[in-house]
């Protein structure tokens, strides 16, 4: 696909991504943004997303324009764009999506049955940012969009350690540094850095797991009192059963943190062996084989559900080594 002869003589564009943009999304949409102004300076470009978070406002050029209130003066975009994700998850974008002459999908997600006029699906590639490069005019390449294109690809590759990393993906990214913009800074602020209050929470869940299995299922749990008392909320937890999973010896990890309303919510992490989206799905829940999740309601006591669950990771590695 190029995407200038998709947009052939289009003088509204709007584009969007998923609900609760990650920095895949929020690069793919703002990167397709910058090149459209610069080869089609003639059409106005509008994106809508939900509100970012400000590391992503600090690192992608643009970020500052992106619509977050979803309301447009234009009725009906000649063109509408939706990256990063199927496009019945595009938040508040989704009626202007649907009164649009044409609609545009490009995504990496296997399970986007594209449902729009024109879809340019491949699960096959890291992210949505790297097909974003594919199909702009390469040409046209600037600090920006590059910088905004890197974002994304950072974010989806884990800083290209997954398993969706490829020999493509790493050339693309080594065509984008070549702009000379501050990538160790993206790395830290977009990746890595978490907030003072987010390393507390993390602190107080690691000491406070459990080794189980004799050491390789590593489980931990934080009610609402402790986050709180932290001076946490929900988002400040996110990462932990990531922590916990890189333990020397774990094949798996489980973490719950207590909601407000009193539910649990379960993730689980598997390194090689576990499929902890068979464990999920057993209360309800599902995801992918080495990350998953599942919540608990109040009707459940926690404590033996997550009992349960480490007997069935036991089970599973039993079962392998038969
Ligand atoms: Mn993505």
């Amino acid at each position: 696909m190029r995407i200038l002869d998709e947009l052939k003589g289009c003088r509204t564009i709007g584009i969007s991504g998923h609900e609760n943009p990650d920095g895949d999304c929020a690069g793919a949409c703002l990167a397709m943004a910058l090149f459209l102004k610069k080869a089609m300076p003639e059409a106005r470009t509008d994106v809508f997303l939900e509100e970012l978070r400000p590391e992503l406002y600090r690192n992608i050029p643009g970020a500052e324009k992106v619509k977050t209130d979803f309301t447009s003066d234009v009725d009906s975009y000649d063109a509408f764009i939706v990256l990063d994700s199927a496009c019945d998850r595009i938040a508040g974008a989704g009626d202007m999506f649907l009164r649009a002459a044409k609609t545009i999908n490009i995504d990496h997600h296997i399970s986007n049955p594209g449902s729009a006029m024109v879809n340019y699906i491949n699960g096959g590639s890291s992210s949505a940012c790297e097909l974003v490069y594919e199909v702009i005019d390469q040409d046209l390449l600037d600090r920006e969009i590059a910088q905004a294109l890197y974002t994304g690809m950072v974010t989806d590759t884990g800083c290209f350690r997954f398993s969706n990393t490829s020999q493509k993906t790493m050339e693309t990214a080594g065509k984008l540094i070549s702009f000379g913009f501050d990538f160790p800074r993206i790395v830290r602020e977009v990746y890595f850095e978490k907030t003072w209050i987010q390393q507390k929470v993390l602190g107080k869940a690691l000491m406070k797991s459990k080794s189980m299995l004799g050491g390789r299922c590593i489980v931990s749990r934080l009610n609402q009192e402790c986050i709180r008392s932290l001076g946490g909320v929900g988002k400040d937890v996110e990462g932990i059963v990531s922590a916990l999973v890189s333990t020397t010896g774990a094949d798996c990890s489980i973490f719950a943190h207590e909601r407000p309303s009193g539910e649990w919510r379960v993730s689980l992490r598997s390194n090689q062996y576990v499929n902890v989206a068979a464990i999920a799905e057993v209360y309800g829940g599902g995801g992918h084989i080495r990350a998953s999740g599942c919540t608990i309601g109040t009707d459940r006591d926690i404590t033996f559900c997550l009992m349960k669950m480490v007997e069935m990771a036991g089970e599973q590695l039993k079962a392998m080594e038969a």
